[in-house]
């Protein structure tokens, strides 16, 4: 009888005991977005699967709405080790990781399935493994989405509409100088600057892509809406190599298996925000062209094309390409 109350105690000990604090590794994870937008939803996946695979012994403290700054301020927290995880789009990475900035041209990838495939393909994880080299590791692409220019001026349906227009561009070299070739005047902001710009009309417009739109609430300070879709826009999950080179290899591979949880989630978001998104923003008061002409942009774009391919090399533009 004895016995059995002590197993009985022991097992009920048992159920209540959790991962010891001091065993538990807090791990900041930051984004730009909402906490219900598709970085929010993807973050939070990613950290529930890391937090189940190691048994609790890391779970995240999120930092959502640019609370840690933009993008860029955020690679730079990562690459100091002040930050443990961003999950961000490509739009700053560039200036820290060159060779990705080819993902970056309009007009490259054909649709959300041939965008998945290249960056879960070779090509996307040969971008990966450049990321150490330059002080950050990059464990998964997650995904922004297709962008679509927005403003506060007029319906844009051709490239002569954004003629003369003051657009917000991300710090991205390849998006602002795609812009300057068809005439549009491309001011490079922080996410976290921008809806007050928008706001006081120091630029005319911006472009996102649809969850950005709706999560950032921008109908409140756009009137028109252009599903131009002239960039996919990825993104991806960077960790600090502060906190990767301390972990084991069987949790680095909890980490991994954690970003293949979080890209999925993230995806699944920003194909519901694509699908249900444009009742909403219209129901918000925005005006939207769904019929705007694409090819005319494309040929807009040709010139500055031929400089990319200089730039980023013709090969590399046909691989991607070819991406089936
Ligand atoms: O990644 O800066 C931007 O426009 C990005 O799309 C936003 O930060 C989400």
């Amino acid at each position: 009888m004895m016995l059995m109350k002590l197993v009985g105690a022991i097992a009920f000990a048992g159920a209540f005991v959790s991962v010891p604090v001091a065993a538990q590794t807090t791990v900041k994870i930051g984004y730009a977005t909402a906490l219900t937008s598709h970085y929010g939803v993807g973050s939070a996946a990613f950290c529930e699967e890391l937090e189940k695979r190691t048994s609790g012994r890391y779970k995240c403290q999120v930092f959502a709405n640019s609370a840690l700054g933009g993008e860029r301020e955020m690679i730079e927290a990562v690459q100091l080790g002040t930050l443990d995880v961003v999950n961000t789009s490509t739009g700053p990475v560039g200036n820290f990781v060159p060779e990705v900035n080819i993902v970056d041209i309009p007009f490259l990838f054909r649709d959300y399935d041939h965008a998945r495939k290249t960056m879960d393909g070779p090509i996307g994880q040969d971008l990966l493994a450049k990321f150490p080299a330059k002080g950050l590791v990059a464990i998964a692409w997650t995904e922004n989405g297709f962008r679509h220019i927005t403003n506060s001026k007029r319906a844009i349906n051709k490239p002569d509409d954004v003629k003369g227009l003051k657009i917000r561009s991300m710090q991205n070299k390849v998006h602002i100088q795609a812009f300057q070739s068809i005439g549009i005047q491309p001011t490079p902001m922080a996410f976290p600057e921008l809806f007050t710009a928008l706001q006081q009309g120091t630029v005319d417009g911006q472009e996102n892509p649809i969850p950005v739109i709706l999560s950032a609430k921008f109908a409140q300070v756009q009137k028109h809406l252009s599903l131009t879709g002239h960039v996919y826009s990825p993104a991806l999950l960077i960790v600090s190599p502060a906190l990767w080179n301390k972990l084991s290899d069987a949790d680095k591979a909890a980490f991994r298996e954690a970003g293949k949880a979080g890209s999925a989630a993230q995806r699944k978001k920003v194909n519901d925000d694509e699908r249900d998104g444009i009742a909403q923003l219209r129901a918000a008061g925005m005006e939207v062209v769904t019929n705007v002409d694409g090819q005319a942009f494309r040929t807009a774009m040709t010139p500055v094309w031929s400089e990319f391919a200089k730039q980023y090399g013709a090969e590399n533009i046909k691989r991607i390409q070819d991406v089936k």
